[in-house]
């Protein structure tokens, strides 16, 4: 019993040692239960979140016409994003985030190794009409990445990006923190001061606009209301529903009062 459990043990490694010494990049085993034994790793663009942490959930689609939508994602630092990877089309697809170079690495072996198996939980494999979901904590700053790294994919523009912006700036910018510091709040929640807290009224997916009772609105200087908001990007829509408490932010464009960003907040 024992000796077997210390044979697999030295074959788990020996897959993980041999798959980071060929390809430099981790986790390439074939079995989830090896991966999941091995401590979280730091990355570059962050770490494994934990469920339980989850402050923002996004909706990512992916189409067969090499695309995801959103394109574009805006973290903070500190957020723990539940990815929802919605894949709409009728081929297989993937996400993997990364830094670009990691990126195009991994896409580079991709294309030499179409069949190498990967698995960390910085990437999802979706199947076609499947949702899966990467929970991945953004604990450090930076321009990163997320792609589809099936072969030919990536190399006909299925990609995205990410802006994780630190922390700190957040905090040095904001106006109301700077003259009004609270010192035992947390940095995430200094980094949150921009937003407006809202709850969700309605949320119309035919007209794509979405009713929110809001607190004021400092950076429009409107103040608290319940309003109906365009949003920036009709993926917002999908993630909320009546009665969810959130945080968004607000912009005025031509007239028209937009939601730019939104996050579902949890007390
Ligand atoms: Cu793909």
């Amino acid at each position: 019993m024992t000796s077997t459990f210390a044979i697999k043990l030295l074959a788990a490694y020996a897959t993980i040692y041999w798959s980071t010494a060929v390809f430099s990049h981790e986790n390439h085993v074939e079995k989830k239960p090896a991966a999941t034994a091995m401590t979280a790793e730091q990355k570059d663009w962050g770490i494994a979140g934990d469920v339980k942490a989850v402050n923002r959930t996004i909706t990512l689609h992916m189409s067969d016409d090499m695309r995801f939508t959103p394109a574009h994602l805006e973290v903070k630092q500190g957020d723990t994003l539940r990815l929802i990877v919605k894949n709409n089309g009728n081929l297989l697809h993937e996400l993997v985030i990364g830094s670009k170079d990691a990126l195009n690495e991994h896409a580079a072996q991709m294309l030499k190794f179409p069949t190498m198996e990967h698995d960390s939980p910085d990437m999802a494999h979706v199947a076609a009409g499947k949702t899966r979901e990467v929970i991945w904590h953004f604990n450090r700053s930076g321009d990163f990445a997320f792609a589809c790294l099936i072969p030919g994919h990536y190399q006909a523009g299925m990609v995205g990006t990410i802006r994780v912006s630190s922390a700190l700036a957040q905090t040095a910018n904001d106006d109301h923190a700077a003259h009004h510091p609270a010192p035992a709040a947390p940095a995430d929640l200094a980094a949150n001061s921009d937003m407006t807290e809202g709850e969700v009224r309605k949320v119309d997916l035919v007209t794509k606009k979405i009713m929110l009772k809001h607190g004021e609105i400092k950076n429009l200087g409107m103040g608290a209301m319940t309003m109906v908001f365009q949003v920036n990007d009709p993926a917002f829509l999908s993630q909320v529903q009546a009665g969810d408490k959130v945080r968004f932010r607000a912009e005025q464009i031509k007239g028209a009062f937009v939601v730019m960003s939104m996050e579902k907040h949890t007390p």
